[in-house]
């Protein structure tokens, strides 16, 4: 389809309570939005980086201005453009995969809107529901992480993640496993907050028999995350060094981990995902889909993502209100314990006008006008 124009628009959402990880605190979330307009429709888009490089180098604004102009650009020069082809088409531009992949989200949800097909069956679903995880963020203390967890287990989510780093760790571990004993699916994430000379600390959370230990080292340190991995009989998961399948497959022939977390976002786009999903099956390493605290777009698409059979693990798949009070498309919600693979086509969900424009910070349009 061609290409006529792209809208760029940053929506400012408060989150429910503060979200707090090894490399700050959110409070709320500036959600860069990207629409594709075609003659044929639109289709959207939700770029995960983070204001700050804090999680990775990419940010937001950085996004936005790469998009803008360097991204955008040679699509508009097209004639006519597949969603399988934008990851080629952006190929001269190195890095900015968060970038990349908004675009191409919005571009794919344009063709699969107007063909009239969910995205779920376009990538591969085998399920209509997956299980729902929850990332638990620092708390202030023991007690009341406790507390946020115990919530959480009465809503229904199947798996706890929780967010650790040097000081936080052995002590709020051994907390929730206590108190909610040795059948609850549980895992850490330390967002790269330790170092190999922390092996010997890192292997007293053998003890807790944790599902597994999600990016303990930093993203460039895969090999040290194989030698990790000989330390530790917690398995390895990564995230951040994960940027795409061949990035994958070096890691798991490395041995630096035996689980991998799928950001779609992470890895420059939904379809570089399902590469992920294949090289990861391929080799018989259990995937799951992470979250990025993304509003109703995104978090449509991470469900149609863990719908595939690689993913054998929940994912950090939350109901929109686990961060959102209104989320900008129709909630996602919990059922039993289990999210619903949106269904529609496309992402399977819309933002909803209104509210859109109420939380909408700016707007711009790169290319033509569109009348429709
Ligand atoms: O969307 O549920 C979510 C957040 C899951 O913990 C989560 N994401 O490293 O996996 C991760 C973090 C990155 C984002 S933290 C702001
Ligand atoms: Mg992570």
């Amino acid at each position: 389809m061609k290409i006529v124009a792209v809208e760029l628009r940053r929506v400012h959402m408060p989150l429910v309570a503060p979200f707090r990880t090894s490399f700050g605190t959110q409070t709320s979330r500036d959600i860069l939005i990207v629409r594709a307009l075609t003659p044929a429709g639109e289709g959207w888009g939700e770029c995960v980086a983070l204001p700050e490089p804090s999680y990775s180098s990419e940010y937001i604004d950085g996004a936005q201005d790469v998009l803008r102009r360097f991204l955008i650009p040679p699509l508009l020069a097209l004639g006519h453009v597949a969603a399988q082809d934008v990851a080629r088409v952006l190929q001269p531009v190195r890095g900015h995969r968060m970038a990349k992949a908004a675009l191409e989200m919005a571009v794919l949800d344009a063709e699969l809107r107007a063909r009239g097909e969910p995205l779920a069956s376009y990538l591969g679903a085998v399920r209509n529901h997956v299980e729902a995880g929850v990332s638990v963020g620092i708390a202030d203390s023991v007690g009341q992480l406790l507390d946020i967890v115990g919530g959480f287990l009465d809503e229904g989510y199947a798996r706890i993640k929780l967010k650790i780093q040097p000081g936080w760790d052995l002590e709020p571990v051994a907390a929730v496993r206590e108190r909610f004993g040795d059948d609850l699916l549980l895992q850490v994430d330390a967002n790269t907050a330790y170092t190999l000379a922390d092996a010997p600390h890192l292997a007293k959370l053998d003890a807790f028999g944790l599902l597994l230990i999600e990016q303990p080292l930093p993203e460039e340190q895969v090999r040290a995350h194989a030698e990790l991995a000989k330390r530790l009989r917690t398995p390895i998961c990564l995230d951040e060094s994960i940027t795409s399948a061949v990035s994958a497959a070096d890691a798991i022939v490395m041995g630096a981990c035996s689980v991998v977390n799928i950001k779609a976002g992470r890895v420059g786009g939904y379809l570089e995902a399902r590469r992920v999903a294949e090289v990861c099956g391929a080799h018989g390493v259990p995937v799951w889909c992470g979250g990025m605290v993304e509003a109703g777009l995104g978090r449509a698409a991470n469900l149609a993502l863990a719908a595939r059979p690689e993913f054998l693990l929940p994912g950090d798949n939350s109901a929109s209100q686990r961060f959102y009070a209104q989320d900008i498309t129709e909630p996602l919600t919990l059922h039993d314990g289990m999210m619903p693979v949106p269904a529609a086509p496309g992402l399977g969900v819309t933002p909803i006008p209104e509210v859109l424009s109420e939380l909408t910070t700016s707007v711009e349009q790169v290319g033509g006008r569109v009348h429709q």
